[in-house]
């Protein structure tokens, strides 16, 4: 592979620069550049024809336009974004609006326990609720201090730090609040129901 043959180039055999070990999980190297990593295509996705929708197990079911979400209140961050094909970035700078800023908007019933993504091209992933309500995890509309290009999700995407980055939903554009887990795309296809990358749960074995 490409980029593995060049992070050898740049920080060794293990592909880990010097004194980030700890930031690394096992079975990943670094990557100094992000790969677009899609399941087909890249929806191209106008800022007017975007919008997401809140359902399911929530008080008040919601559908933000662009305008709306721009409202509220935005938040910058930099976290490190681990792909279960094995590369790590380091240091990803994003901004948005906090998931929790939304659910506090739809309030989800007490029996919302996981939540299934859905996104413009037809990707879909779940994630429980309590992971989702760490103040780390955003709609992010920003990238490295610019609007996110299309193949990284624009106009909106998820970015959860603390999950492989399969559960990052780009063109974000459903959240459904269930009751019970329920497998999307990937995890129809073997990955792991968590995926937490700091437990390599990369695939599930059930
Ligand atoms: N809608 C959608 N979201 C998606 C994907 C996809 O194919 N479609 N791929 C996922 C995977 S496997 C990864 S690793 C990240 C990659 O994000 P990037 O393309 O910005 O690097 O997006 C995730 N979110
Ligand atoms: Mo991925």
């Amino acid at each position: 592979m490409e980029i593995w043959r060049r992070t050898k180039a740049m920080f060794g055999a293990r592909g880990v620069p010097e004194g980030m070990d700890d930031r690394v999980p096992a079975g990943q190297y670094v990557t100094p550049k992000q790969p677009v990593m899609n399941m087909g295509f890249s929806p191209h996705l106008g800022t007017d024809a975007w919008s997401l929708e809140v359902i399911g197990l929530v008080e008040n079911p919601i559908v933000l336009r662009w305008a709306d979400f721009e409202a509220l209140a935005q938040q910058q961050e930099v976290a490190d974004f681990h792909c279960v094909t094995q590369w790590t970035r380091l240091n990803v700078g994003w901004e948005g609006v906090p998931v929790t800023t939304v659910l506090d908007i739809a309030r989800p019933k007490p029996e919302a326990r996981h939540v299934m993504f859905h996104c413009a091209d037809g990707y879909s992933t779940n994630v429980d609720l309590d992971a989702l309500r760490s103040p780390d995890v955003l709609f992010a509309h920003r990238m490295d201090g610019r609007p996110l290009e299309v193949g990284h999700g624009y106009p909106v995407r998820v970015v959860i730090p603390a999950r492989y980055g399969w559960k990052s939903a780009k063109w974000v554009t459903g959240v459904d609040l269930m009751a019970e887990d329920r497998p999307g795309f990937w995890e129809m296809n073997g990955y792991h129901m968590r995926g937490a990358p700091w437990r390599e749960e990369r695939f599930s074995h059930a």
